[in-house]
């Protein structure tokens, strides 16, 4: 691929875009590639805060990510979880003894009174992270689940009930007084702006939070420059996680030309696997481009080929 000019600044949630986003840093240096992060999944577990869709991309970027559990790092062991069930046979979120070492680091500099944006950018300095991960906000914004068995925070919902309870409602609390990190509004002020990418990452759960973020839309919107999403449906199914089950529950169809209409808005592009080219007219018809190639990301050489793809449609539409 030609080399590209100017900065592009993705919207991540965890695996899922994590996978986009380690392409994106195969076709682009470091300066030209800001990652913003979802961060209404963290919470606290074992005392330490715990960020997993920051650490999804922290881990994916310096190629020290587990493929096949999708989250946490590879050659991990789990001698401190093991010992910690000894004491208290209730756990049900694993952490590894590396990945520990990323929490206990993060938690002691926040309580040192750093920002979780430093934090990040000291881990992905140490950990060899080519890209900038910026956090959505600097304040705590928490998903709660409604759901048939009640409300449930996010990752009792994610992980202890396996994202099996049916969906009702999602809200993110905190987020109405949380502001959008500094870093992001200067990056989409910078003129090297060339284009914004949506990850395929869940649009409910991982997306929305960064967009509900006040200003953020409007933001977006008024900046110059092609926004591109790629659909996380395929074939009606999602391709990690509870996407596509989630849009049952909520009314709305399970196909990625529902994607496209729920960020309509804010779109002037969209990819789409090849399997589901037949809906392009159909997304077409609203205004935003769309393109069908093959978006399963499951070597590097294919996230290479979709990053590059993003980037091609990016650059038709400038
Ligand atoms: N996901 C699981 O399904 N089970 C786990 O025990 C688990 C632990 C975990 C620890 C650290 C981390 O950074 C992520 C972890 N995840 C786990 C993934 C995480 O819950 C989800 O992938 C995201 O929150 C959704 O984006």
């Amino acid at each position: 691929m030609a080399t590209l000019s100017g900065k592009f600044l993705a919207l991540s949630g965890g695996v899922g875009g994590a996978k986009l986003v380690r392409g994106l840093a195969e076709c682009l240096p470091p300066s030209q590639l800001q990652v913003v992060v979802n961060t209404a999944d963290d919470f606290d577990y074992w005392g330490l805060r715990i960020c997993p869709d920051l650490d999804s991309n922290l881990y994916a970027l310096a190629d020290l990510n587990d493929e096949q559990r999708g989250w946490g790092l590879r050659d991990e062991s789990w001698v401190t979880l093991e010992a910690m069930r000894r004491l208290d046979d209730g756990q049900w979120f694993q952490l590894g003894d590396r990945d520990l070492a990323t929490h206990l680091y993060r938690t002691q500099a926040l309580a040192a009174g750093q920002s979780l944006t430093d934090v990040t950018r000291q881990l992905g300095e140490r950990l060899g992270c080519p890209a900038a991960l910026l956090p959505m906000t600097e304040q705590r914004v928490a998903t709660r689940v409604f759901t048939d068995m009640g409300e449930l925070a996010f990752q009792e919902y994610f992980v202890r009930e396996r994202c099996e309870p049916r969906v009702e409602k999602v809200v993110f609390d905190g987020l109405d007084t949380a502001q959008l990190n500094p870093a992001i509004i200067s990056a989409l002020a910078d003129p090297a702006l060339r284009g914004i990418i949506i990850c395929p990452s869940n649009p409910f759960l991982s997306v929305d939070p960064i967009l509900s973020l006040p200003g953020c839309r409007e933001a977006l919107m008024q900046v110059n420059v092609p926004v591109v999403a790629i659909s996380p449906i395929v074939s009606g199914a999602a391709v990690k996680g509870p996407a596509a089950k989630m849009m049952h529950e909520l009314d709305i169809p399970r196909r990625a030309a529902a994607v496209a209409e729920y960020y309509c808005d804010l779109l002037d592009g969209f990819i789409i696997d090849s399997a589901d080219a037949q809906q392009c007219d159909d997304i077409a018809q609203t205004g935003v481009a769309c393109r069908a190639v093959p978006s399963m990301m499951t070597t590097l050489d294919s996230k290479r080929r979709l990053a590059e793809e993003t980037l091609s449609l990016i650059e038709e539409l400038v």
